[in-house]
């Protein structure tokens, strides 16, 4: 039936207000800049982002509404697969220099000229917990960097921890499988602290190495640019003769090493899962830019020969005593990703990725690993062409014919998609100085699943890097243990580990069984070889090796209402003098009016910003204010925290009452407010010595 006219025009929509839209008018209006029109992904431009298309005002939405159905269905597919390991990373760009040429042992050319700077972008990851999942658990990071280079891209996607878990890559799945959360109650998230780990690490006499240092001060760092990094496997440096070298590959990072202590790791991962994603972020942004050296060991086959172990074997290291460290370059990261998804989420890392003049070993596990990163891209990618998505793309030219699949987003010209050819005059070819594997020598050895000899050594270098710790390191490593095993409930498994720690140190058998309230210490279990007593590293340290610096770190300052300004003012200058940024937390957000009657901006609320997010604190209030404190806990529990912590503590006269509410005595790092000088230089460090007065380590 037709309409009259008068009804027709009665129920014509009107055109809505921007207030009756819903895209809250006024100030969505006023925001600054040209704004290019919105439009669909067909560039159909949009005229109504808030409202969808329905019948009536009141009526169902219609199937008709592409503007909507594009949208929602374009969001419902927005995540891929995570990672399956290091799931949990953050990334940034920068660029490699070389200081030192390797012209030498090689033909890559990022190592052999001198100056020469290669964009990089580097992920950095913790390992077992998923994407959302905390920074701070006691896990392994990632240090996985690619190198733009201009032969093409070079990945070195190694880790913290120069060693690893296993030594074959055939086990990787199991490892992986048993450290993540259990399947069939989906916890623990992010921990290696449940059974299922320790049962595989029982059962698993060649991860002990790795094990002392998972449970190191290393798996808790304070962070990510505190962290060194190790290529983990030995690779060869190849010349233009075709001679090879075999080298190890390390990051140092420019700040020093540096730990958290594990309560402060827990709880960390409380107040801010975001902590060391954060701290690189904010650090780029304010052009404190991260940077590592960039260095080698550099080792024949005859020298390797003569080492105490077999370097192919990915569970030992080489001591930088037996083969030092060159340093030949360093690596500056100065660039946070413009977007997370596009670029940290979709980088894909492949340790297969090497340029001409680089080489792999034999490692077994690199060997594994060679195959699987490309598979997992694949599926966790979709498409054979993710070397085309912008992060993963050379930034050098690149060719062949390899043609089509999901998501192409070239267009290949011409004929010609085959090799060889004859029809096209601009066909890619293969150029004299490709690619070329090393021509290494086959020993004679038959096929067969077998493990090499010297691989059975499984104790060594774990009592090596054990008996190489400082004292206070090896409380923590003793501690850890502890705390890990603790939360085992199989009785059996906690006893198989202390046995396997007999090998390792007979002491540190007997303080994790004591910590564990064992009634006697485990038999040990067979040895496959006998354990040697390797010489000390004392490279292998973090206390040992740390920079007495407070460069890079951060400084909390508490203050409220009525603050001695001037104090304030000498403990930020000194603090800000030495390379640490300075961080004003205060009861109130709005501010506080010190002393001087100026209002005070704050970073931080006292409640949402405890110590543990700072290096070293310092706490200056009114009497008035200290008498009002003493009664907070989130002020107690500051000062405690910070006192906890081992960090340096200032305070004035007007704090007392906090302190003493806290139980703070004072020693070498409580320090009087007015000594900024003596508080910069205990800031510097932790406090050691306090440790043992205030918790019980194994
Ligand atoms: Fe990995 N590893 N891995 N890994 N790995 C992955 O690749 C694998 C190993 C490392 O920031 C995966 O893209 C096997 C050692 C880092 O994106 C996967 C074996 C070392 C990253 C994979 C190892 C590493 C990965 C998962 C045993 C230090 C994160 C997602 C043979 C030298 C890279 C992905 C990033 C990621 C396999 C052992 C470092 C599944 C099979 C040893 C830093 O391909």
């Amino acid at each position: 039936m037709a309409r009259s006219s008068k009804s027709n025009s009665a129920n014509r929509p009107q055109r809505s207000s921007p207030d009756q839209k819903g895209n809250g008018g006024e100030l969505h209006q006023r925001a600054g800049g040209t704004h290019p029109p919105l439009t669909t992904n067909q560039g159909i431009p949009v005229g109504d982002n808030q409202n969808s298309l329905r019948a009536t005002p009141r009526g169902p939405t219609l199937l008709e509404d592409f503007i909507l159905r594009e949208k929602i269905t374009h969001f419902d597919h927005e995540r891929i697969p995570e990672r399956i390991v290091h799931a949990r990373g953050s990334a940034a760009h920068g660029y490699f220099e070389l200081t030192k040429s390797l012209k030498k042992y090689t033909t890559a050319r990022l190592l052999t000229d001198v100056g020469e700077r290669t964009p990089v972008f580097t992920r950095f990851s913790t390992v077992a917990g998923g994407a959302g999942s905390i920074d701070t658990p006691r896990d392994v990071r990632g240090f996985a960097v690619k190198f733009y280079t201009q032969e093409g891209n070079w990945d070195l996607v190694g880790n913290n921890i120069p060693v690893f878990f296993i030594q074959d890559a055939i086990k990787f799945p199991d490892l992986v499988h048993a450290v993540k959360m259990e399947p069939d109650r989906g916890f623990p998230q992010a921990a290696s602290a449940h059974d299922t780990f320790w049962d595989f690490i029982s059962l698993t006499p060649e991860s002990m190495h790795m094990i002392m240092w998972a449970m190191s001060d290393r798996a808790i760092p304070r962070s990510l640019r505190m962290i060194e990094g190790f290529g983990v496997h030995s690779f060869r440096l190849v010349d233009a003769k075709g001679e090879s070298t075999f080298a190890k590959f390390h990051w140092r990072p420019k700040l020093g090493l540096q730990s958290t202590v594990w309560d402060e790791a827990v709880k960390l991962a409380g107040a801010d899962p975001d902590f060391h994603r954060r701290d690189l972020f904010e650090a780029i942004q304010r052009g404190d830019y991260p940077e590592w050296e960039f260095g080698v060991q550099l080792f024949t086959e005859e020298d390797a020969a003569r080492f105490p172990f077999d370097h192919l074997d990915p569970t030992k290291l080489i001591p930088e005593e037996l083969v030092p460290l060159t340093v030949v370059g360093r690596m500056v990261l100065d660039r946070w990703p413009d977007n997370f998804f596009a670029e940290t989420e979709q980088v894909a890392f492949c340790p297969a990725n090497i340029v001409p003049g680089i080489d792999f070993s034999n490692d077994p596990l690199l060997q594994g690993r060679l195959f699987s990163y490309l598979d997992t891209q694949l599926s966790r990618l979709g498409s054979p062409n993710f070397h085309q998505i912008p992060i993963n793309a050379p930034k050098c030219p690149f060719a062949n014919v390899q043609r089509d699949g999901h998501m192409q987003m070239h267009v290949p010209k011409g004929r010609v998609n085959y090799d060889p050819s004859s029809l096209q005059a601009d066909s890619p070819r293969e150029t004299v100085s490709g690619f070329r594997s090393y021509a290494q020598p086959s020993d004679d050895g038959a096929k067969g699943r077998i493990r090499a000899e010297r691989f059975a050594d499984h104790y060594s270098q774990a009592r090596q890097f054990y008996r190489s710790q400082t004292p206070p390191e090896q409380a923590h490593i003793a501690s850890a243990l502890v705390f890990e095993l603790s939360k085992v409930e199989t009785t059996h498994v906690r006893e198989a580990v202390v046995g396997h720690l007999r090998h390792v140190d007979p002491d540190l058998a007997k303080r994790v069984a004591s910590g564990l309230a064992l009634d006697a210490i485990p038999p040990a279990p067979p040895a496959a070889m006998k354990p040697q007593d390797l010489p000390l590293s004392p490279a292998l340290q973090v206390i040992g090796k740390m920079k007495a610096t407070l460069a890079g770190r951060q400084v909390g300052i508490l203050v409220d209402d009525g603050s001695d300004a001037a104090t304030i003012k000498a403990l930020r200058k000194a603090a800000e003098g030495a390379g640490a940024s300075v961080k004003i937390v205060a009861p109130k957000i709005g501010g506080a009016t010190l002393s001087n009657g100026r209002k005070q901006a704050v970073d931080g609320q006292l409640a949402g910003t405890p110590s543990i997010l700072f290096d070293a604190v310092a706490i200056v209030l009114s009497d008035t204010a200290g008498k009002a404190l003493a009664k907070e806990a989130a002020a107690v529990d500051w000062l405690r925290d910070a006192f906890g912590h081992l960090k340096a503590i200032a305070f004035d006269g007007g704090a007392r009452p906090v302190l003493q509410a806290a139980g703070i005595a004072k020693d070498a790092g409580v320090i009087d407010a007015t000594d900024s000088k003596g508080f910069i230089k205990a800031a510097q460090t932790r406090q050691w010595n306090r440790e043992p007065r205030l918790r019980t380590l194994a």
